[in-house]
């Protein structure tokens, strides 16, 4: 009889680890879309990797220049079926969408400023830099913004892409 309880104690244990690891190696480097969204992703290094790419330049906070490459945030929001392009239009206009990271950083855009319809600016999830992945500290997802003025709203480590309605 106890022999059984711990074979059982054993298995459970096992089981738990088992799934402990499933679970840390499913959102390891993972790129989590939710809140106001037609479906929420999460999306791999080797899924956002496999998306159509393009670069953007900017400087860092010591003036030197930098190629990112990466996917345009637009693109992301169009396989969340987030409201882009031709649906950015009365209430959706409020729409805003928090960028979390891994350190606790966090920064708001409006969707209207992301949004090629609105403006020329690019802005990409970057995981790539100077032909290399993105280092660890920075990676594996930075959102690169092109025309800004300081790098402050480049925020690196990004794990979630928030959704949310600002409209009272
Ligand atoms: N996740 C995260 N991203 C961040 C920050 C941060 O503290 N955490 N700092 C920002 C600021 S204030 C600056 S100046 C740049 C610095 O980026 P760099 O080290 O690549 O120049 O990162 C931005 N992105
Ligand atoms: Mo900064």
């Amino acid at each position: 009889m106890q022999k059984k309880f711990s074979n059982t104690l054993v298995l459970l244990t096992a089981l738990l680890c088992l799934n402990f690891t499933a679970n840390s190696q499913a959102t390891e480097g993972a790129l989590k879309v939710t809140g106001e969204v037609g479906k929420s992703l999460v999306l791999s290094t080797a899924q956002v990797a496999a998306m159509a790419h393009i670069n953007v330049t900017m400087n860092d906070r010591d003036g030197k220049a930098h190629t990112y490459s990466g996917v345009p945030i637009q693109a992301i929001l169009d396989s969340a079926g987030v409201t882009t392009g031709k649906q950015l239009r009365g209430e959706n206009l409020s729409k805003y969408l928090l960028v979390k990271c891994a350190d606790g950083y966090e920064v708001v855009f409006s969707l209207a400023e992301l949004d090629s319809s609105f403006t020329d600016h690019k802005a990409i999830i970057a995981d790539m830099s100077e032909g290399a992945p993105l280092p660890a500290g920075k990676g594996p997802f930075r959102m690169v913004l092109e025309g800004e003025k300081k790098p402050a709203r480049n925020c690196f480590q990004v794990t979630d892409i928030v959704i949310m309605f600002a409209k009272e």
